[in-house]
């Protein structure tokens, strides 16, 4: 029986010879197929939990992950109050302060995003009971921050990615 890694291969080649001497889009494919198969996902549930500006909080304090692996953050915003709206956003270290007042300048038309060179990755936002799903590749060895850009929230909600 195949393994699944097998049958990619086997695929992969009869891809390449059928482009030899033909047009090339079906080698970019082939890198498309190849890049999907072996990624490294590093994935983290995270929870934002709470009902008020005061006891509100992610469930995730720290993340750990390998340089080069891609990150996927599955953010559940467990929140009822109609004020708790919530998103995650990966920063240069020592940043969040700076970027949580650039995110208030974007407000909502961007979703609270800021546009800096700081800003490694950013969510959407995601209402009371929703949950949104962010994927990124995690940036070079180092220390960086995550928190929420939502006004009000970046002084409670946040945390540390740490990649090595
Ligand atoms: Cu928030």
């Amino acid at each position: 029986m195949k393994t699944f890694s097998q049958l990619v291969i086997v695929a992969l080649s009869s891809l390449f010879f059928s482009s030899c001497g033909s047009d090339a889009p079906k080698e970019v494919i082939a890198d498309a197929v190849v890049e999907e198969t072996t990624k490294n996902w590093e994935e983290f549930t995270i929870s934002a939990v709470g009902n008020t500006m005061q006891d509100m909080m992610y469930s995730e304090k720290n993340l750990n992950v390998k340089e080069g692996s891609w990150v996927r953050i599955i953010l559940k915003n467990e929140g009822v109050d109609q004020a708790m709206i919530h998103n995650i956003l990966f920063v240069n270290f020592g940043k969040r302060k700076d970027l949580a007042l650039l995110a208030n300048e974007a407000g909502p038309d961007n979703e609270f995003i800021p546009s800096s060179p700081d800003l490694i990755a950013a969510s959407g936002l995601a209402l009371p009971g929703e949950t949104i799903t962010l994927e990124f590749k995690a940036p070079a060895k180092g220390n960086y921050e995550f928190f929420c850009s939502y006004p009000g929230h970046a002084g409670m909600m946040k945390g540390y990615l740490f990649v090595k």
